[in-house]
């Protein structure tokens, strides 16, 4: 007859934390150009361009939009380095961060 292990397994098996991600938050204003704003997501975000149509347009008829997820320091980084492309160009468009719930 084979040997069943009824042993009671109680070890615990500790999993790495995961990081906190953070949101990066694509904001509304009324003188960015549409064409502008994808152009700078797909750049920026590498998002393809019928996402970054409908990014673009959820922030143009509700205010804000979530692009993208990252972990704290890259969202900070990712929305600072769109934030400056579009100042380079002239536009106030604004992203920002939140942490994820
Ligand atoms: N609201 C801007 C316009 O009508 C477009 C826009 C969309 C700006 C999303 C910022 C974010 N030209």
């Amino acid at each position: 007859m084979a040997d069943t292990d009824t042993k009671k397994r109680t070890d615990t098996v500790l999993k790495p934390a995961k990081p906190p991600l953070h949101k990066v938050i694509l904001l509304n204003d009324d003188y960015t150009p549409r064409e502008f704003v994808v152009r700078l997501l797909k750049a920026e975000f590498r998002v393809p361009e019928a996402q970054a149509s409908v990014i673009m347009l959820t922030a143009h008829t509700k205010g804000a939009c979530v692009v993208a997820v990252f972990t704290k320091e890259i969202a900070e980084e990712k929305a600072t380095r769109a934030t400056d492309f579009a100042r380079q160009h002239g536009f106030p468009l604004l992203f920002s961060t939140e942490p994820e719930e």
